[in-house]
């Protein structure tokens, strides 16, 4: 991998335990998976370089995407991670409605900690599996509120995991470009 970059985001991966967070970041990252010493704290980040065309050319974004804990006995660490991040996905599994309507707990928990709003991606993810019970169109009514893009994933198959780095990495870049500091 090359390690020279235009610019380098931090993307926080929210949502709760077993909605398949590790499983994005380890599908996108190609098993360049790092466990961090923190794993033992419920954290741990992987690196991964996206390569984004503006109308000044191609840019290549570096991504540290950290992985936080969703198990409640977490909660207490979480917003140390939060901090200094740019961008998150927020992640819900589509077979588990308790998943979808705890969305605005992880919202609260994020903007609490970095007091700010930073671009979210809304990720329904396990759209693989045949049980689902939470709908696209609920998916995009939370999304359009919340001004987030929504993306279906599956990490199984890799629907849709690209689209999820590749569309925070591209928004990330037109904010900096046009001088916010995120
Ligand atoms: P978490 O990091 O959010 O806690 P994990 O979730 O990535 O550990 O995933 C939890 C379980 O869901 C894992 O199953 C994982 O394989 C599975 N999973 C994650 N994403 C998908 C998906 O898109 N489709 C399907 N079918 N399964 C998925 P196990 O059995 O290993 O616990
Ligand atoms: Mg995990």
């Amino acid at each position: 991998m090359s390690s020279s970059y235009d610019y380098l985001f931090k993307i926080v991966v929210l949502g709760e335990g077993a909605v398949g967070k590790t499983a994005i970041v380890t599908r996108f990252s190609h098993g360049f998976f790092r466990t961090d010493y923190k794993t033992t704290i419920g954290s741990q980040f992987a690196v991964k370089n996206v390569d984004i065309k503006r109308d000044t050319g191609n840019v290549t974004v570096k991504l540290q995407i950290w992985d936080v804990a969703g198990q409640s006995r977490f909660q207490i660490l979480r917003p140390m991670y939060y901090r200094g991040s740019s961008g998150g996905l927020l992640v819900f599994d589509v077979t588990r409605r308790r998943t979808f309507i705890v969305l605005e707990e992880w919202l609260d928990e994020l903007h609490k900690a970095i007091n700010k709003e930073i671009p979210l991606v809304l990720v329904a993810n396990k759209t693989d599996l045949p049980d689902r019970v939470v709908e696209p169109s609920e998916g995009h009514e939370f999304a359009d509120k919340h001004g987030m893009p929504y993306i279906e994933s599956s990490a199984k198959t890799g629907e849709g995991i690209v689209d999820i780095f590749q569309n925070l990495a591209e928004v990330l870049v037109a904010q900096r470009e046009k001088g916010n500091n995120y």
